[in-house]
Order: C-alpha cells, then structure tokens, then sequence
C-alpha cells in the first residue's frame, strides 16, 4: 500500500474536482433538463451527467496521466472500461441519483473513488444540493465535510438489535429483466423484522449514511462498480462492514453490495434472499 501522503493528495484532488463537477451540476438544474433513456426507459442520463464527468474525468487524466480510469458515461474514456491496465484506476459516477436529480430532489452526489490494483482506497462522495461531502481514504478514516467548513469524523452506529435496524435499499433498472431478482422478496422478507426502510435513490449516499451512523445497514442488487467504489471505502473506514450476498469480497464488480454497522451484518446477510440472476 502506497504511504498516506500520496492518499492525501489522490484524496485532496478528487474532493476538489467532485465539488467543481457539483457546482456545474447545481447551475445546470436550474434549466430545463433534457433527459435522455438509456438501456431501459428507466435508466435515464442527462447533459449534466456528462459534464460532470467531462469535469472529473478530465481533472484526473491531467493530474495522473498513468493512472487508468472507469467513468459511467466513458465521455473521455471507452465507456465502462477502464482506460488502461495500471496500479492506479479511477472509478467515478459523475451524477449517482440521476432519477433524483431530473425529478428534482436533493439526493444525488458526485463520486469519485480510487483503486489500488482493484481495491478501492479513496472515497470522495459529494452532494452539491445537500451542501456535504464525505471524504476518506484507507488508513486515514473518514469525514463529512460542511459547505460552512465543519468536518465530523464518520463512525457507523452501535446498533445490535435487528428490530431497532434503519436500514436501505435501492431497485435496479433492470430489476424486471428475465432472471433477474426485483428485490421485492428481500424487502418482504426483512421489513417485519426491522425499525423500518429507506430507499432514497443513490447508492453513493446510502453507503455514506451507513458510514454515518444514520442507517445500519443496506443492501442493493445489479449495481455498477462505479455506484458502490467511493462509500464502501467511507463504511470500512468509519469501521463498517462491506460484503457480496454471501459475505464474500465480490461486491464491487460482483453486482451485489451488502453494507453494515458490523454488528447486524450476518443477521441482514441470513435474512436476504439468495440472488436469482
Ligand atoms: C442509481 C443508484 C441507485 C439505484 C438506481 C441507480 P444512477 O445510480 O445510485 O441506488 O437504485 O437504480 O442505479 O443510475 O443514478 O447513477
């Protein structure tokens, strides 16, 4: 593992960059959104998507040429493919929340993490319209940062008792897809037993509220690892628990991320279906 003093800086930079692609973000929402669909009428991507990315993206490649990266929209790399084998690979989500964002709610956020050789060790999650940024890196812990300045470490609750739970989860674009789980079985299943659900609409940022302690647990099926890189790093880091449906490692890539206080995690990975798909 490089030294810290290299994640500082890979960290202070993609703070910086997150919140510049925040505020083109907030001074795009002001007009007309012109929305575009893409794999399913579901999954909906905007002109500020791409800016924002066109902003990090772009900020990245200049300041660590060799370092590879993955971008959802791929507007300065080939999509969903990092662009090139290195140590160093970038994953970032330039707008996670896009449903919120066109719909006009606040819960959307920039995100961006970094890998060291696949393992994501900076975290940077940004929410323009909620003025906070959670910010953290392997090693060094994790913060919410204020827009007036204040930072408060992340730690993830004390909460040991499932019927006292708040926990989230999210539905995937293509939850109706043949073979694929809609993640209705889950929720049926888990809500009788908890204190109740969220399901606020951007992976990033519920990751983040488990990082803070404000849910205990989440879980969400068919994401991308560009919905899940940054926040897993805030939750181990605010001595939280990461894993796939089976307790494994495969959550990045793996399309399954069960995130947790710890405590609660075998209790919430007993209580989710097996994925079908
Ligand atoms: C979204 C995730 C959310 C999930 C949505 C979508 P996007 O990411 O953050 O948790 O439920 O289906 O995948 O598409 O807004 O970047």
């Amino acid at each position: 593992m490089p030294p810290s003093s290299d994640l500082q800086r890979f960290t202070a930079e993609a703070q910086r960059l997150a919140e510049l692609a925040g505020r083109e973000l907030t001074r795009m929402r002001t007009t007309d959104v012109q929305v575009h669909h893409k794999a399913t009428r579901r999954e909906l991507v905007t002109a500020a998507d791409r800016a924002a990315e066109t902003i990090v993206v772009g900020g990245l490649l200049a300041a660590f040429p060799d370092h590879a990266v993955l971008a959802e929209e791929g507007v300065l790399t080939a999509q969903g493919r990092a662009s090139k084998s290195a140590d160093w690979t970038w994953i970032v989500d330039p707008l996670d929340g896009t449903t919120n964002y066109v719909h006009g709610l606040p819960h959307f956020a920039v995100a961006v993490a970094l890998a060291f050789r696949n393992e994501p060790v900076v975290g940077v999650v940004h929410a323009p319209a909620l003025g906070e940024t959670f910010v953290g890196a392997r090693g060094l812990g994790a913060s919410r940062v204020f827009a007036d300045g204040r930072r408060q470490p992340l730690r993830v609750s004390s909460t040991g008792d499932f019927a006292d739970a708040l926990l989230a989860t999210g539905f995937s674009y293509v939850r109706n897809e043949p073979g694929r789980d809609d993640n209705a079985g889950n929720v049926a299943a888990i809500l009788p037993h908890c204190r109740d659900l969220r399901r606020l609409g951007s992976a990033e940022l519920d990751l983040c509220y488990v990082a803070a302690g404000s849910y205990d647990g989440y879980w969400e099926l068919y994401l991308a690892p560009y919905d899940v890189a940054a926040g897993a790093v805030l939750v181990a880091e605010a001595g939280g628990r990461v894993t796939d449906f089976a307790g494994g490692s495969n959550w990045l890539f793996g399309e399954q991320v069960v995130a947790s206080n710890g405590r609660l995690h075998d209790e919430l990975l007993a209580r989710l279906r097996p994925v079908a798909g």
